[in-house]
């Protein structure tokens, strides 16, 4: 016990007190280490706590705060928010979409039992809560092309029914729905949009890719960079520049067959084939390109890279990592 109050002490001494705290639940995940590197250098490294329920490996207690949160545990995240004086909880632990619905009680538990934690627990202590909603909260009956910010929303996953059904009880709740994000240096977990990463491995790992949806499956997407930048300016924004609290953001929209004609570009000998799986399904009900003219206008939202400069800084960061 004497250890654990003079750890936190000595992180209070490190806090800027002027700044706010911010706890990061799945901070393992695909989002989470970008997003804290990015908080942490606009915060201090000691405002941003990490977490998730799984032993992080070395290079990321080197970098920060990291505590166990297992958010279907309400009286741990109490302890994390009271010791660590949290203001922000940017929520991240969730199933994706795919995984979801191979597993749709533990999707159930973790995604609307844990969110509904969270919510509480924001409520419960005035703090301003970020929560990524996602393109899957749309389903067949919503336009998909393009997908207003305000239409129908039946989903058809329990992973896009935890995103839509979220309560609000009057805290300072934001969230943006976002496209299929990709990355280089971490990778997704079991969504339908996973192979907008994977292709970039296999084409560098065996020149091949065998891609699980139809070349002609047309999905909304952006770069991380771009997602993690959102978050933070969004956050930051003052509540009266907002005009809704959930809006539709995205960068990009293609198709398998176009990422595959640009990969060719740089790999001239990659091959790719199709065979749709169970995930064709889920992406024929999501939208096809997002309208986020409303994130636009109200506070300005901009993305900074497209399709031809996606495929750009992925080929720079993994080609070092295969050579
Ligand atoms: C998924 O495919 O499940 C996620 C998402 C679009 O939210 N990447």
């Amino acid at each position: 016990v004497l250890v654990r109050q003079f750890h936190e002490d000595f992180l209070h001494r490190k806090k800027n007190m002027d700044k706010p705290t911010v706890l990061i639940t799945g901070s393992l995940g695909q989002l989470g280490q970008g997003l804290a590197k990015l908080l942490r250098g606009k915060y201090g490294q000691y405002n941003v706590i990490m977490s998730d329920i799984i032993k992080a490996p070395d290079h990321i207690l080197e970098t920060g705060p990291y505590v166990y949160a297992d958010i279907l545990d309400f009286k741990n995240l109490q302890e994390i928010v009271v010791n660590y004086r949290v203001d922000w909880v940017v929520h991240f632990s969730a199933l994706l979409s795919a995984i979801g619905e191979q597993n749709v009680p533990l999707a159930m538990r973790v995604n609307v039992e844990g969110l509904h934690n969270i919510l509480e627990l924001s409520n419960q202590y005035g703090i301003k809560l970020f929560v990524p909603s996602t393109i899957g909260a749309f389903g067949p009956d919503s336009p998909r092309n393009p997908t207003p910010d305000l239409t129908i929303q039946r989903p058809r996953t329990i992973y896009g029914v935890s995103k839509y059904y979220h309560e609000r009880f009057g805290l300072d709740f934001r969230s943006l729905r976002f496209p299929g994000i990709i990355s280089s240096d971490t990778n997704p977990g079991g969504g339908t949009t996973d192979y907008a990463v994977a292709i970039f491995h296999e084409a560098l790992k065996h020149g091949h890719y065998q891609c699980y949806l139809e070349p002609d499956t047309m999905l909304p997407m952006m770069y991380i960079e771009d997602c993690l930048r959102s978050i933070s300016e969004f956050m930051e924004l003052p509540n009266d520049q907002l005009k809704m609290r959930t809006y539709n953001i995205q960068a990009m929209s293609f198709t398998p067959r176009i990422l595959e004609d640009i990969v060719k570009r740089y790999i001239p000998h990659f091959t790719m084939t199709y065979k749709p799986d169970g995930r064709q399904a889920i992406a024929d009900t999501w939208p096809m390109v997002f309208d986020d003219s409303n994130a636009r206008r109200d506070w300005n939202w901009r993305h900074q890279y497209d399709t031809e400069r996606l495929c750009q800084v992925m080929f720079e960061a993994l080609v070092p990592k295969y050579r």
